[in-house]
Protein backbone atom coordinates (compact mmCIF):
# COMPACT_ATOMS: atom_id res chain seq x y z
CA UNK A 1 0.00 0.00 0.00
CA UNK A 2 1.87 3.38 -1.13
CA UNK A 3 1.94 6.06 1.47
CA UNK A 4 -0.40 8.97 -0.08
CA UNK A 5 0.73 11.65 -1.98
CA UNK A 6 -0.72 14.99 -3.58
CA UNK A 7 -0.17 15.09 -7.32
CA UNK A 8 -1.59 15.54 -10.72
CA UNK A 9 -3.60 12.54 -10.68
CA UNK A 10 -4.01 12.75 -6.61
CA UNK A 11 -5.14 14.64 -3.46
CA UNK A 12 -4.29 14.37 0.13
CA UNK A 13 -6.23 15.84 2.96
CA UNK A 14 -5.31 15.98 6.07
CA UNK A 15 -7.50 15.35 8.95
CA UNK A 16 -5.22 16.12 11.59
CA UNK A 17 -5.79 18.87 14.78
CA UNK A 18 -8.09 18.82 17.25
CA UNK A 19 -10.73 15.86 17.92
CA UNK A 20 -13.26 15.06 20.26
CA UNK A 21 -12.49 12.44 23.22
CA UNK A 22 -13.51 10.35 25.88
CA UNK A 23 -13.53 6.77 27.52
CA UNK A 24 -15.92 4.35 26.58
CA UNK A 25 -17.57 1.62 27.80
CA UNK A 26 -16.70 -1.85 25.92
CA UNK A 27 -20.16 -2.18 24.47
CA UNK A 28 -19.96 0.99 23.14
CA UNK A 29 -20.95 1.61 19.40
CA UNK A 30 -20.46 5.27 17.83
CA UNK A 31 -24.35 5.99 16.65
CA UNK A 32 -26.00 7.78 14.32
CA UNK A 33 -25.50 10.72 16.82
CA UNK A 34 -22.44 12.31 18.11
CA UNK A 35 -21.50 12.17 21.67
CA UNK A 36 -19.82 15.26 22.60
CA UNK A 37 -16.18 14.87 24.36
CA UNK A 38 -13.45 16.76 25.44
CA UNK A 39 -10.95 18.63 22.85
CA UNK A 40 -8.02 15.82 22.44
CA UNK A 41 -5.04 16.59 19.70
CA UNK A 42 -4.18 14.16 16.95
CA UNK A 43 -1.49 12.68 16.35
CA UNK A 44 -0.50 12.37 20.01
CA UNK A 45 -1.38 9.79 22.91
CA UNK A 46 -4.27 10.95 25.31
CA UNK A 47 -2.37 10.19 28.44
CA UNK A 48 0.04 13.18 29.04
CA UNK A 49 -2.38 15.89 27.81
CA UNK A 50 -5.11 15.09 30.61
CA UNK A 51 -5.03 15.35 33.83
CA UNK A 52 -7.62 13.04 35.51
CA UNK A 53 -5.58 9.90 36.68
CA UNK A 54 -8.53 7.64 35.75
CA UNK A 55 -8.43 8.63 32.31
CA UNK A 56 -4.89 8.83 31.83
CA UNK A 57 -4.59 5.23 33.18
CA UNK A 58 -7.76 4.08 31.48
CA UNK A 59 -7.44 0.49 30.54
CA UNK A 60 -10.19 -0.13 27.62
CA UNK A 61 -11.75 1.52 24.53
CA UNK A 62 -11.35 5.33 23.97
CA UNK A 63 -13.32 7.18 21.83
CA UNK A 64 -11.72 9.98 19.41
CA UNK A 65 -14.64 11.51 16.71
CA UNK A 66 -14.20 14.34 14.10
CA UNK A 67 -16.21 15.67 11.21
CA UNK A 68 -14.90 16.29 7.60
CA UNK A 69 -15.45 17.75 4.06
CA UNK A 70 -14.05 17.25 1.38
CA UNK A 71 -14.45 18.25 -2.28
CA UNK A 72 -16.07 15.38 -3.80
CA UNK A 73 -15.73 13.99 -7.42
CA UNK A 74 -17.54 10.87 -8.78
CA UNK A 75 -14.46 9.97 -10.81
CA UNK A 76 -12.43 9.81 -8.11
CA UNK A 77 -12.04 7.18 -5.60
CA UNK A 78 -11.75 8.07 -1.23
CA UNK A 79 -9.65 5.88 1.05
CA UNK A 80 -8.73 7.24 4.82
CA UNK A 81 -5.70 6.28 6.04
CA UNK A 82 -4.91 6.21 9.75
CA UNK A 83 -0.63 6.40 10.07
CA UNK A 84 -1.42 4.28 13.58
CA UNK A 85 -3.23 3.88 16.56
CA UNK A 86 -2.60 1.98 19.94
CA UNK A 87 -3.66 -0.47 19.23
CA UNK A 88 -6.82 -2.28 17.85
CA UNK A 89 -9.25 0.08 16.62
CA UNK A 90 -12.39 0.37 14.41
CA UNK A 91 -13.36 2.53 12.12
CA UNK A 92 -16.98 4.60 11.68
CA UNK A 93 -18.37 6.99 9.52
CA UNK A 94 -21.49 8.57 9.99
CA UNK A 95 -22.06 5.73 12.71
CA UNK A 96 -21.58 2.65 10.52
CA UNK A 97 -18.42 0.30 10.54
CA UNK A 98 -16.02 0.78 7.69
CA UNK A 99 -13.20 -1.57 8.96
CA UNK A 100 -10.56 -1.86 12.01
CA UNK A 101 -7.04 -2.13 12.85
CA UNK A 102 -5.53 -5.57 13.89
CA UNK A 103 -2.60 -4.13 15.87
CA UNK A 104 -1.37 -0.81 16.62
CA UNK A 105 1.91 0.69 14.65
CA UNK A 106 0.43 -0.13 11.25
CA UNK A 107 -1.34 1.87 8.95
CA UNK A 108 -4.88 0.89 8.55
CA UNK A 109 -5.85 1.58 5.13
CA UNK A 110 -10.10 1.84 4.12
CA UNK A 111 -11.83 2.61 1.42
CA UNK A 112 -14.55 5.78 1.80
CA UNK A 113 -17.82 5.36 0.14
CA UNK A 114 -20.95 7.72 -0.06
CA UNK A 115 -19.52 10.32 1.62
CA UNK A 116 -21.77 13.38 2.22
CA UNK A 117 -21.04 16.85 2.67
CA UNK A 118 -20.01 16.28 6.24
CA UNK A 119 -18.73 13.36 7.52
CA UNK A 120 -18.45 11.92 11.32
CA UNK A 121 -15.10 10.14 11.66
CA UNK A 122 -15.32 8.24 14.94
CA UNK A 123 -12.27 5.87 15.68
CA UNK A 124 -13.18 3.17 19.08
CA UNK A 125 -9.22 2.53 20.19
CA UNK A 126 -9.10 -0.33 22.57
CA UNK A 127 -5.72 -0.57 24.16
CA UNK A 128 -5.70 -3.75 25.91
CA UNK A 129 -3.28 -6.28 25.04
CA UNK A 130 -3.28 -10.18 25.32
CA UNK A 131 -1.64 -12.99 23.58
CA UNK A 132 -3.51 -12.64 20.64
CA UNK A 133 -1.85 -9.02 20.14
CA UNK A 134 1.65 -7.41 19.56
CA UNK A 135 2.90 -6.87 21.98
CA UNK A 136 1.73 -9.52 24.48
CA UNK A 137 -0.16 -8.60 27.38
CA UNK A 138 -2.43 -9.84 29.58
CA UNK A 139 -5.54 -9.22 31.90
CA UNK A 140 -4.92 -10.38 35.49
CA UNK A 141 -7.53 -9.83 38.14
CA UNK A 142 -9.11 -7.16 36.14
CA UNK A 143 -5.95 -5.22 35.36
CA UNK A 144 -3.64 -5.01 32.66
CA UNK A 145 -0.59 -6.95 32.67
CA UNK A 146 2.17 -5.68 30.03
CA UNK A 147 5.39 -7.91 29.81
CA UNK A 148 7.69 -5.32 28.31
CA UNK A 149 9.31 -1.82 29.70
CA UNK A 150 7.98 0.84 27.71
CA UNK A 151 4.78 2.56 28.66
CA UNK A 152 1.03 1.25 27.43
CA UNK A 153 0.69 4.96 25.34
CA UNK A 154 -2.82 5.12 23.91
CA UNK A 155 -4.08 7.39 21.21
CA UNK A 156 -4.25 7.91 17.43
CA UNK A 157 -0.17 8.11 17.14
CA UNK A 158 0.00 9.24 13.49
CA UNK A 159 -1.25 10.96 10.77
CA UNK A 160 -4.83 10.27 9.93
CA UNK A 161 -5.56 11.71 5.96
CA UNK A 162 -7.80 11.16 2.97
CA UNK A 163 -7.05 10.80 0.14
CA UNK A 164 -7.94 10.24 -3.42
CA UNK A 165 -7.13 7.75 -6.55
CA UNK A 166 -7.81 7.72 -9.34
CA UNK A 167 -10.51 4.86 -10.70
CA UNK A 168 -7.00 2.79 -12.72
CA UNK A 169 -4.31 3.40 -10.36
CA UNK A 170 -1.09 1.87 -9.00
CA UNK A 171 -1.86 0.22 -5.52
CA UNK A 172 2.04 -0.67 -5.10
CA UNK A 173 5.64 -0.75 -6.80
CA UNK A 174 8.77 -2.17 -5.61
CA UNK A 175 11.86 -1.24 -6.17
CA UNK A 176 14.11 -4.58 -6.08
CA UNK A 177 17.88 -2.50 -6.69
CA UNK A 178 20.22 -5.76 -6.08
CA UNK A 179 19.91 -8.24 -9.00
CA UNK A 180 22.83 -10.57 -8.61
CA UNK A 181 25.80 -8.55 -7.35
CA UNK A 182 25.30 -5.98 -10.01
CA UNK A 183 24.36 -2.63 -9.66
CA UNK A 184 23.66 -1.23 -12.78
CA UNK A 185 20.13 -2.50 -13.30
CA UNK A 186 17.06 -2.15 -11.08
CA UNK A 187 13.68 -4.01 -11.19
CA UNK A 188 10.65 -2.84 -10.37
CA UNK A 189 7.47 -4.65 -10.13
CA UNK A 190 4.33 -2.49 -10.01
CA UNK A 191 0.47 -3.85 -8.79
CA UNK A 192 -1.98 -1.65 -10.85
CA UNK A 193 -4.72 -2.03 -12.63
CA UNK A 194 -3.72 0.50 -15.26
CA UNK A 195 -2.17 -0.47 -18.96
CA UNK A 196 0.61 1.74 -20.04
CA UNK A 197 3.89 2.38 -18.06
CA UNK A 198 6.39 4.61 -18.05
CA UNK A 199 9.68 4.22 -15.40
CA UNK A 200 11.58 7.47 -14.99
CA UNK A 201 14.89 7.59 -12.65
CA UNK A 202 15.68 10.97 -11.39
CA UNK A 203 18.71 12.05 -9.64
CA UNK A 204 18.72 13.84 -6.89
CA UNK A 205 19.29 17.44 -8.80
CA UNK A 206 15.59 15.85 -10.23
CA UNK A 207 17.66 15.28 -13.79
CA UNK A 208 16.57 11.97 -15.63
CA UNK A 209 19.11 9.31 -15.55
CA UNK A 210 16.93 6.93 -17.24
CA UNK A 211 13.25 6.05 -18.72
CA UNK A 212 12.00 2.36 -19.79
CA UNK A 213 8.61 1.26 -21.07
CA UNK A 214 9.14 -1.89 -18.68
CA UNK A 215 10.49 -2.98 -15.16
CA UNK A 216 14.14 -3.56 -16.11
CA UNK A 217 15.79 -0.33 -15.75
CA UNK A 218 19.64 -0.04 -16.57
CA UNK A 219 21.58 2.34 -14.14
CA UNK A 220 24.64 2.95 -15.86
CA UNK A 221 28.02 4.19 -13.12
CA UNK A 222 24.98 4.70 -10.31
CA UNK A 223 25.80 6.46 -7.13
CA UNK A 224 25.58 3.54 -4.20
CA UNK A 225 23.68 4.29 -0.89
CA UNK A 226 25.42 4.60 2.49
CA UNK A 227 25.31 6.26 5.61
CA UNK A 228 28.43 8.13 4.15
CA UNK A 229 26.78 8.96 0.93
CA UNK A 230 22.95 8.64 1.35
CA UNK A 231 22.35 8.82 -2.36
CA UNK A 232 18.56 8.61 -3.48
CA UNK A 233 17.42 8.35 -6.67
CA UNK A 234 13.41 8.88 -7.14
CA UNK A 235 11.48 6.51 -10.01
CA UNK A 236 8.61 8.10 -11.08
CA UNK A 237 6.25 5.17 -12.21
CA UNK A 238 3.60 7.40 -14.53
CA UNK A 239 0.62 5.44 -16.74
CA UNK A 240 -2.27 6.44 -18.93
CA UNK A 241 -4.08 8.26 -15.95
CA UNK A 242 -1.83 7.83 -12.51
CA UNK A 243 1.78 8.73 -11.22
CA UNK A 244 3.31 7.74 -7.98
CA UNK A 245 6.73 8.88 -7.42
CA UNK A 246 8.69 6.25 -4.90
CA UNK A 247 12.61 7.29 -3.37
CA UNK A 248 14.94 4.35 -3.55
CA UNK A 249 18.67 4.27 -2.54
CA UNK A 250 21.20 1.11 -4.30
CA UNK A 251 23.38 -0.62 -1.58
CA UNK A 252 24.09 -4.32 -1.47
CA UNK A 253 24.03 -6.27 2.12
CA UNK A 254 25.66 -9.59 2.96
CA UNK A 255 26.23 -10.93 5.36
CA UNK A 256 29.41 -13.81 6.44
CA UNK A 257 30.72 -15.29 9.18
CA UNK A 258 32.74 -12.56 10.63
CA UNK A 259 31.19 -9.11 8.92
CA UNK A 260 28.11 -7.20 8.05
CA UNK A 261 28.61 -6.03 4.26
CA UNK A 262 27.58 -3.11 2.83
CA UNK A 263 28.53 -2.79 -1.05
CA UNK A 264 31.14 -5.20 0.12
CA UNK A 265 32.69 -3.11 2.98
CA UNK A 266 32.10 -4.25 6.28
CA UNK A 267 30.35 -2.14 8.28
CA UNK A 268 30.50 -1.80 12.44
CA UNK A 269 26.74 -0.69 13.69
CA UNK A 270 26.98 2.05 16.11
CA UNK A 271 24.07 3.52 17.45
CA UNK A 272 21.04 3.06 19.99
CA UNK A 273 17.33 1.43 20.85
CA UNK A 274 15.40 4.31 20.42
CA UNK A 275 11.53 4.96 21.61
CA UNK A 276 8.66 7.02 20.10
CA UNK A 277 8.60 8.97 23.18
CA UNK A 278 8.37 12.65 23.86
CA UNK A 279 6.61 14.73 26.40
CA UNK A 280 2.96 15.62 26.38
CA UNK A 281 2.95 13.87 22.54
CA UNK A 282 3.57 10.53 24.00
CA UNK A 283 3.68 8.49 21.01
CA UNK A 284 2.54 11.11 18.70
CA UNK A 285 4.36 11.33 15.22
CA UNK A 286 6.01 14.89 15.74
CA UNK A 287 8.79 16.18 13.02
CA UNK A 288 10.12 18.69 15.31
CA UNK A 289 11.12 15.78 17.79
CA UNK A 290 12.11 13.41 14.32
CA UNK A 291 14.10 15.90 13.55
CA UNK A 292 15.75 16.58 16.72
CA UNK A 293 16.60 12.80 16.72
CA UNK A 294 18.12 13.01 14.04
CA UNK A 295 20.20 15.59 14.67
CA UNK A 296 21.60 13.94 17.67
CA UNK A 297 22.25 10.48 16.28
CA UNK A 298 24.59 12.88 13.77
CA UNK A 299 25.97 14.79 16.55
CA UNK A 300 27.03 12.17 18.14
CA UNK A 301 28.64 10.05 15.25
CA UNK A 302 26.22 6.99 15.20
CA UNK A 303 25.49 5.56 11.98
CA UNK A 304 22.41 3.02 13.11
CA UNK A 305 19.53 2.19 15.33
CA UNK A 306 16.98 -0.42 15.82
CA UNK A 307 13.70 0.47 15.39
CA UNK A 308 13.05 -0.97 19.03
CA UNK A 309 10.28 -2.66 19.56
CA UNK A 310 8.01 -1.79 16.63
CA UNK A 311 8.09 -0.35 13.32
CA UNK A 312 7.93 3.58 13.45
CA UNK A 313 6.45 6.64 11.29
CA UNK A 314 7.10 6.25 7.60
CA UNK A 315 8.62 9.60 8.37
CA UNK A 316 11.11 8.47 10.53
CA UNK A 317 12.28 5.87 7.83
CA UNK A 318 12.15 8.48 5.19
CA UNK A 319 14.28 10.50 7.20
CA UNK A 320 17.00 7.34 8.35
CA UNK A 321 17.16 6.83 3.99
CA UNK A 322 17.73 10.56 3.84
CA UNK A 323 20.50 11.12 6.80
CA UNK A 324 22.29 7.70 5.86
CA UNK A 325 20.95 5.62 8.66
CA UNK A 326 21.39 1.58 8.59
CA UNK A 327 17.96 0.40 10.58
CA UNK A 328 17.22 -2.72 12.37
CA UNK A 329 13.41 -2.89 11.59
CA UNK A 330 11.65 -4.41 14.46
CA UNK A 331 8.21 -5.66 14.67
CA UNK A 332 6.35 -5.24 18.05
CA UNK A 333 7.02 -8.69 19.58
CA UNK A 334 8.46 -7.72 22.16
CA UNK A 335 9.20 -10.57 24.91
CA UNK A 336 7.04 -13.22 23.85
CA UNK A 337 6.66 -16.50 25.89
CA UNK A 338 5.44 -19.65 25.63
CA UNK A 339 5.10 -21.80 28.79
CA UNK A 340 2.00 -22.61 30.39
CA UNK A 341 1.98 -21.86 33.51
CA UNK A 342 3.04 -19.02 36.07
CA UNK A 343 1.62 -15.73 36.96
CA UNK A 344 1.94 -13.96 33.37
CA UNK A 345 2.50 -16.63 30.97
CA UNK A 346 -0.61 -19.17 31.20
CA UNK A 347 -1.86 -19.60 28.19
CA UNK A 348 1.44 -18.07 26.35
CA UNK A 349 1.82 -17.30 22.82
CA UNK A 350 0.01 -19.92 20.33
CA UNK A 351 -0.83 -20.27 16.94
CA UNK A 352 -3.07 -17.58 17.13
CA UNK A 353 -0.05 -15.23 18.26
CA UNK A 354 1.54 -16.65 15.35
CA UNK A 355 -0.72 -15.89 12.60
CA UNK A 356 -1.10 -12.59 13.49
CA UNK A 357 2.97 -12.37 14.13
CA UNK A 358 3.91 -13.42 10.48
CA UNK A 359 0.84 -11.28 9.63
CA UNK A 360 2.55 -8.45 10.93
CA UNK A 361 5.90 -8.83 9.12
CA UNK A 362 4.53 -9.63 5.77
CA UNK A 363 3.04 -5.54 6.39
CA UNK A 364 6.49 -4.52 7.85
CA UNK A 365 8.44 -5.79 4.86
CA UNK A 366 5.62 -4.30 2.54
CA UNK A 367 5.80 -1.09 3.82
CA UNK A 368 9.52 -0.66 4.56
CA UNK A 369 10.92 -2.87 1.13
CA UNK A 370 11.80 0.27 -0.37
CA UNK A 371 13.89 2.14 1.87
CA UNK A 372 17.27 1.41 1.58
CA UNK A 373 18.27 2.30 4.99
CA UNK A 374 16.51 -0.72 6.29
CA UNK A 375 19.23 -3.64 6.11
CA UNK A 376 18.10 -5.93 8.71
CA UNK A 377 14.50 -6.96 10.23
CA UNK A 378 13.90 -8.30 13.56
CA UNK A 379 11.33 -10.60 14.31
CA UNK A 380 11.48 -10.18 17.84
CA UNK A 381 12.90 -8.76 20.64
CA UNK A 382 14.04 -11.15 24.01
CA UNK A 383 11.52 -13.89 23.12
CA UNK A 384 12.14 -16.67 26.16
CA UNK A 385 14.25 -18.33 23.54
CA UNK A 386 15.35 -20.60 26.27
CA UNK A 387 12.11 -22.26 26.50
CA UNK A 388 11.39 -25.40 24.22
CA UNK A 389 8.45 -24.32 22.69
CA UNK A 390 10.42 -21.17 21.27
CA UNK A 391 12.08 -23.11 18.70
CA UNK A 392 9.36 -24.62 16.86
CA UNK A 393 7.98 -20.91 16.80
CA UNK A 394 10.78 -18.81 15.85
CA UNK A 395 12.13 -21.82 13.09
CA UNK A 396 8.50 -21.22 11.45
CA UNK A 397 8.52 -17.26 11.33
CA UNK A 398 12.08 -16.98 10.30
CA UNK A 399 11.53 -19.51 7.44
CA UNK A 400 8.37 -17.68 6.85
CA UNK A 401 10.15 -14.06 6.70
CA UNK A 402 12.91 -15.59 4.54
CA UNK A 403 10.46 -16.36 1.61
CA UNK A 404 9.43 -12.85 1.64
CA UNK A 405 12.91 -10.70 2.00
CA UNK A 406 16.64 -11.26 0.92
CA UNK A 407 17.35 -9.22 3.90
CA UNK A 408 19.42 -10.59 6.89
CA UNK A 409 17.20 -11.17 9.75
CA UNK A 410 17.39 -11.32 13.63
CA UNK A 411 16.07 -11.20 16.86
CA UNK A 412 17.67 -9.76 19.88
CA UNK A 413 18.49 -12.28 23.10
CA UNK A 414 18.72 -12.49 25.98
CA UNK A 415 19.11 -15.90 26.91
CA UNK A 416 22.33 -16.28 28.16
CA UNK A 417 25.01 -18.65 25.92
CA UNK A 418 23.97 -22.63 26.39
CA UNK A 419 20.43 -21.75 27.67
CA UNK A 420 19.40 -20.05 23.91
CA UNK A 421 18.14 -22.66 22.13
CA UNK A 422 17.29 -20.48 19.12
CA UNK A 423 20.84 -19.23 17.78
CA UNK A 424 21.71 -21.19 15.64
CA UNK A 425 18.53 -19.22 13.50
CA UNK A 426 19.43 -15.88 13.01
CA UNK A 427 21.63 -14.05 10.61
CA UNK A 428 23.20 -12.57 13.08
CA UNK A 429 22.97 -13.02 16.32
CA UNK A 430 22.30 -10.04 18.83
CA UNK A 431 22.44 -10.08 22.46
CA UNK A 432 21.02 -7.83 25.06
CA UNK A 433 23.27 -7.73 28.53
CA UNK A 434 23.42 -6.08 31.28
CA UNK A 435 26.61 -6.67 32.91
CA UNK A 436 27.73 -4.24 35.61
CA UNK A 437 23.60 -3.53 35.86
CA UNK A 438 20.80 -6.16 36.39
CA UNK A 439 23.86 -8.70 36.10
CA UNK A 440 26.61 -7.77 39.20
CA UNK A 441 25.18 -4.53 39.51
CA UNK A 442 27.54 -2.35 40.67
CA UNK A 443 30.22 -4.15 39.77
CA UNK A 444 31.82 -2.89 36.25
CA UNK A 445 34.82 -5.18 36.26
CA UNK A 446 33.19 -8.27 35.67
CA UNK A 447 32.53 -6.88 31.98
CA UNK A 448 35.60 -8.14 29.95
CA UNK A 449 35.02 -11.56 31.09
CA UNK A 450 31.13 -12.80 31.09
CA UNK A 451 30.69 -10.77 28.60
CA UNK A 452 34.10 -11.65 26.73
CA UNK A 453 33.09 -15.05 27.00
CA UNK A 454 29.62 -15.09 25.59
CA UNK A 455 30.61 -12.90 22.67
CA UNK A 456 33.64 -15.57 22.14
CA UNK A 457 31.16 -19.31 22.53
CA UNK A 458 27.77 -17.54 20.97
CA UNK A 459 30.66 -16.91 17.59
CA UNK A 460 32.77 -19.92 17.98
CA UNK A 461 29.65 -22.10 17.97
CA UNK A 462 27.38 -20.56 15.33
CA UNK A 463 30.12 -18.95 13.00
CA UNK A 464 27.66 -15.63 12.85
CA UNK A 465 28.89 -12.40 13.73
CA UNK A 466 27.26 -10.96 16.98
CA UNK A 467 26.02 -7.16 18.10
CA UNK A 468 25.59 -5.59 21.44
CA UNK A 469 21.95 -4.77 20.42
CA UNK A 470 21.18 -3.46 24.30
CA UNK A 471 23.67 -2.31 27.18
CA UNK A 472 23.25 0.42 29.55
CA UNK A 473 22.49 1.77 33.31
CA UNK A 474 20.20 3.81 34.65
CA UNK A 475 21.73 7.24 35.41
CA UNK A 476 19.81 10.42 36.38
CA UNK A 477 21.30 13.76 34.75
CA UNK A 478 23.47 16.16 37.14
CA UNK A 479 23.94 12.93 39.86
CA UNK A 480 27.90 12.40 40.44
CA UNK A 481 29.49 10.24 42.57
CA UNK A 482 33.61 10.01 42.86
CA UNK A 483 33.97 7.03 42.90
CA UNK A 484 31.36 6.43 40.78
CA UNK A 485 28.01 4.47 41.90
CA UNK A 486 25.00 3.64 40.33
CA UNK A 487 22.43 5.70 39.13
CA UNK A 488 26.26 8.61 38.45
CA UNK A 489 26.72 10.40 35.89
CA UNK A 490 30.25 8.67 35.86
CA UNK A 491 28.75 4.95 36.64
CA UNK A 492 27.62 5.06 33.10
CA UNK A 493 30.53 6.52 31.55
CA UNK A 494 32.75 3.64 32.94
CA UNK A 495 30.36 1.12 32.11
CA UNK A 496 30.32 2.42 28.29
CA UNK A 497 34.16 2.43 28.49
CA UNK A 498 34.33 -0.92 30.42
CA UNK A 499 32.07 -2.59 27.62
CA UNK A 500 33.19 -0.87 24.82
CA UNK A 501 36.86 -1.92 25.60
CA UNK A 502 35.32 -5.44 25.12
CA UNK A 503 33.90 -5.21 22.20
CA UNK A 504 37.00 -3.61 20.51
CA UNK A 505 38.96 -7.59 21.37
CA UNK A 506 36.88 -9.39 18.99
CA UNK A 507 36.88 -8.88 15.42
CA UNK A 508 33.36 -10.62 14.69
CA UNK A 509 31.56 -8.46 17.28
CA UNK A 510 30.08 -5.92 14.29
CA UNK A 511 28.06 -3.23 16.63
CA UNK A 512 27.52 -1.48 19.70
CA UNK A 513 23.76 -0.54 20.36
CA UNK A 514 23.79 1.49 23.63
CA UNK A 515 20.42 0.90 25.30
CA UNK A 516 18.61 3.81 24.98
CA UNK A 517 18.91 6.81 22.95
CA UNK A 518 16.67 9.15 25.13
CA UNK A 519 15.30 8.04 28.54
CA UNK A 520 11.16 7.06 28.00
CA UNK A 521 8.23 6.84 29.79
CA UNK A 522 7.37 3.41 31.65
CA UNK A 523 4.96 1.80 33.52
CA UNK A 524 5.64 2.19 36.97
CA UNK A 525 7.50 0.41 39.28
CA UNK A 526 10.16 0.02 42.08
CA UNK A 527 13.06 -0.27 39.49
CA UNK A 528 11.97 3.17 37.68
CA UNK A 529 12.20 7.09 38.71
CA UNK A 530 10.23 9.30 35.99
CA UNK A 531 10.74 6.09 33.66
CA UNK A 532 13.65 4.13 32.03
CA UNK A 533 16.47 6.27 32.69
CA UNK A 534 19.08 5.11 30.46
CA UNK A 535 19.28 7.74 27.83
CA UNK A 536 22.56 9.07 26.95
CA UNK A 537 20.40 11.77 26.00
CA UNK A 538 17.39 13.44 28.48
CA UNK A 539 14.23 13.17 27.83
CA UNK A 540 14.47 16.91 26.35
CA UNK A 541 17.28 15.75 24.30
CA UNK A 542 19.68 17.10 26.16
CA UNK A 543 23.54 14.75 26.37
CA UNK A 544 24.11 13.30 29.73
CA UNK A 545 28.30 12.86 30.33
CA UNK A 546 28.74 9.96 28.46
CA UNK A 547 27.41 11.37 25.59
CA UNK A 548 30.58 13.01 24.79
CA UNK A 549 32.18 9.46 25.46
CA UNK A 550 30.34 8.29 22.43
CA UNK A 551 30.71 10.90 20.13
CA UNK A 552 34.33 10.97 20.50
CA UNK A 553 34.98 6.82 20.07
CA UNK A 554 32.22 6.85 17.56
CA UNK A 555 34.03 9.54 15.46
CA UNK A 556 36.14 8.00 12.52
CA UNK A 557 35.70 4.48 14.39
CA UNK A 558 37.12 1.67 12.26
CA UNK A 559 37.49 -2.29 13.84
C1 LIG B 1 15.57 -4.82 27.88
C2 LIG B 1 14.48 -4.51 26.94
C3 LIG B 1 14.15 -3.01 26.92
C4 LIG B 1 14.17 -2.46 28.34
C5 LIG B 1 15.56 -2.64 28.89
C6 LIG B 1 15.71 -2.11 30.31
O1 LIG B 1 16.19 -5.85 27.82
O2 LIG B 1 14.70 -4.97 25.65
O3 LIG B 1 12.89 -2.85 26.34
O4 LIG B 1 13.78 -1.13 28.38
O5 LIG B 1 15.89 -3.99 28.91
O6 LIG B 1 16.21 -1.02 30.49
O7 LIG B 1 15.29 -2.80 31.23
Amino acid sequence: MLYPKTNKYREVFSLNGIWTFKTVADDYEPTLECFGGSPMAVPASFNDIVTDKAVKDHEGKVLYETFFSVPLSAAKLYRLRIGATSHKCEVFINGVKIGEGINGYYPVDLPLENLSEYNRLSIVIDNRLSFQTMPVGKIIDGKQVINHDFYNFTGIHRDVLIYTLPEKHVSDITVDTVVGGDYHKIHVSVVSTCEKFVYTVYDKQKQVVAVSDSGDIALPSPRLWSPSDPYLYTLSVETECDKYDVRFGIRKVEVTENAFLLNDVPVYFKGFGLHEDFFVLGKGNNSAVNVRNFELLKWINANSFRTSHYPYSEEIMDLADEYGFLVIDEVPAVCMKWWEGGNFCEGGANEETKTLHKQLIKRLIDRDKNHPSVVMYSLANEPESAEDNARTYILDVFAYARSLTRLPLTFTNCSYFGLCKCSDIPDVICINRYYGWYDYIGNLSIISSKLGKEIEDFHSTYKKPVILSEFGADTVEGLHALPSEVFSEEYQSELMEETCNTLDKYPYLIGEHVWAFADFKTKQGLTRFRGNRKGVFTKDRQPKAVAFFLRKRWADFKK
